[in-house]
């Protein structure tokens, strides 16, 4: 990476590592406030822990590792981005850091205690929404220099097929820039005006259906870069060639087109919108688990190709040809089989009928905590551990590997625990999620909850260890490992890998793909609850 990327690269992921510190804080004080046996001192109230948490973690941690590695991943790539270029990427990251701690601000003076889904008729500062503007302004900003990057190579290397790390970045920004339309759109013309009192209400259906048009497709905002790392890093760690160029590149095309027509999957309880819209929008959500699968068995192929290499035998004989003292491998491979029992719970949230059983319940706080806790927060942390170092000009050493395993087990006990605490009492006894500690007046189901909460503030303090450990390794790694040279490590394709067809480098097709599929799937649900709003809340209506 070119040390003047490597510069704007490391900005993002010094913002990245301190949301993760101050929003794994808040995390450690809601387990202990949710056991009973803890509460907030100076009037902190626990729905502004949760937020701050819920914000730092879901929305600035991704939204700045993303961005910070996807530079890199550019630079390492298509090549240096060009001085303007940089300028453009480096006001993007101010942008989003000022709109970071404008937002912070005001949550930490409890003036925007929404949570991080900010759902309406909850209402927060202006300055909040203002915040968290400036934050996708800022994004976008620095989305457009890796699409200059790239565009620039490929009109110099007119015929080939780009390089496919490449190629994923650039599938992500646009997932990126298609989904936050949504969530723009109900912030400018909604939530912010209304805060400022320029509209007196909004219609809450058409916010909630707007943030989620965002909200899902945002979640695959955060898994692609995961991706990203197994397809194109992790086979290279383990000493393999990547599979099949063309089954990443599809796999990643399915994601773009099926990411954003499924928010509504997130509303299925809710009523103002038509079941049919429901149903079939629970279809597509099924569509968009073909490229998880498709990504699992490239995985089990990478590795049992790379066994037989070693003369391994057997159904499993290629299990222990895996190098599993390599931190950079064993986090991210732990990641992907969290994401075994993650993705089967996404499977069981989307299931309509069973959705009714497991919604707003603490089931689903455990699926996320799955997903995107575990499956991409650990990828990211064995991106971290050879990433850091490569951008500041050091190595990875035996002791700090060491360190970094350390890390992987502590998370995966401490998620294990609290994670099936949290999918058990969701599932079998209806235990609330965004709730505070209570005793419901001391009725017998309620009494249940307390054990399992228990177990989670053990598992969220083993959490909060492993956090405090992997910022003292990501110093140690950004500032005192010795100088060298750390490896971008990134596969080969497979010799015997089929040439990848062009079609699939064609963002015009996919393109239009993704926008028929968005209007056919959010034309007339929002047409019928704009129609159907209650008097003097017509969303948008109001403004003009
Ligand atoms: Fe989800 C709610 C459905 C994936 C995150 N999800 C959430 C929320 C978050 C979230 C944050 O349909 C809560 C939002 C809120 O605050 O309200 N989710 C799905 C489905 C998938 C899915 C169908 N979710 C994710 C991912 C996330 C994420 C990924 C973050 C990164 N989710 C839902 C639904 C809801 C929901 C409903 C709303 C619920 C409600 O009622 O509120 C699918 O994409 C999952 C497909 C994945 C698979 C797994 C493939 C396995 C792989 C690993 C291979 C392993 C290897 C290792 C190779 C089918 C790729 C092998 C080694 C060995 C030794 C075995």
């Amino acid at each position: 990476v070119d040390p003047r990327d490597a510069k704007l690269a490391m900005a993002n992921m010094y913002v990245a590592f301190i949301a993760l510190l101050v929003g794994g804080l808040a995390g450690l004080l809601q387990v202990l406030v949710r056991s009973g046996q803890f509460k907030l001192p100076w009037g902190i109230g626990y729905y502004q822990v949760l937020t701050v948490h819920g914000v730092l973690l879901g929305l600035i941690l991704t939204t700045f590792f993303i961005m910070g590695f996807q530079v890199a991943a550019i630079s390492r790539t298509v090549g240096p981005l060009t001085d303007g270029q940089r300028k453009i990427g480096w006001l993007g990251f101010w942008l989003m850091t000022l709109g970071t701690v404008a937002a912070s601000i005001m949550v930490l003076l409890n003036e925007a205690t929404v949570l991080y889904t900010f759902y309406a008729p909850l209402q927060a500062h202006w300055i909040f929404y203002l915040g968290l503007t400036l934050v996708v302004v800022g994004s976008w900003l620095l989305c457009v220099p890796q699409f200059m990057r790239y565009a620039q190579w490929r009109k110099e290397h007119k015929g080939e097929t780009s390089p496919l790390l490449a190629f994923m970045v650039v599938v992500n920004n646009l997932l990126w820039v298609v989904a936050t339309l949504g969530v723009a759109i109900e912030v400018l013309f909604m939530l912010l005006p209304w805060s400022l009192g320029l509209i007196e209400r909004v219609d809450v259906l058409l916010t909630r259906t707007l943030f989620w048009y965002f909200g899902h497709a945002l979640v695959y905002f955060w898994l692609l870069p995961a991706y990203m790392a197994w397809y194109t890093i992790v086979p290279k760690i383990i000493g393999a060639k990547i599979f099949s160029d063309a089954l990443a590149r599809l796999a990643f095309m399915l994601f773009l087109i099926f990411s954003v027509p499924v928010g509504i999957h997130h509303q299925l309880t809710e009523p103002g919108i038509d079941g049919l819209w429901k149903f079939i929008q629970v279809v597509l959500t099924f569509f968009v688990i073909v490229p998880s699968l498709l990504t699992a068995f490239s995985m089990f192929a990478t590795f049992e190709l790379r066994g037989r290499e070693l003369g391994r035998k057997g159904l499993l004989g290629w299990f222990k040809a895996l190098p599993w003292k390599d931190s950079r491998f064993l986090l991210p491979f732990i990641g992907m089989v969290a994401f075994i029992p993650g993705g089967a719970g996404g499977i069981v949230n989307a299931s309509h009928q069973m959705n009714q059983l497991v919604h707003n319940t603490i089931w689903i706080t455990g699926h996320f905590h799955l997903t995107v806790a575990t499956t991409v927060v650990l990828t990211f942390f064995g991106v971290a551990f050879w990433l850091i170092p490569h951008l500041t000009g050091r190595v990875l050493t035996k002791k700090l590997n060491f360190l970094g395993i350390v890390v992987g087990i502590l998370w995966a006990t401490g998620m294990f625990i609290m994670s099936s605490a949290m999918h058990i009492v969701g599932l079998l006894s209806g235990a609330p999620r965004r709730s505070e500690y209570s005793e419901y007046g001391g009725a017998a189901q309620a009494t249940e909850w307390i054990s399992y909460q228990i177990a989670q503030a053990v598992g969220g303090t083993i959490l909060f260890i492993a956090i405090i450990l992997i910022t003292y390794l990501v110093i140690q790694l950004a500032f005192f490992a010795p100088k060298g040279e750390q490896d971008f490590p990134l596969a080969e394709l497979s010799p015997g890998a089929e040439k990848t067809p062009a079609i699939l480098e064609n963002f015009k097709v996919w393109g239009v793909i993704l926008v028929a599929l968005i209007i056919f799937a959010y034309t007339v649900p929002i047409i019928d609850i704009i129609q159907n709003a209650p008097p003097g809340s017509k969303g948008f209506n109001n403004l003009w």
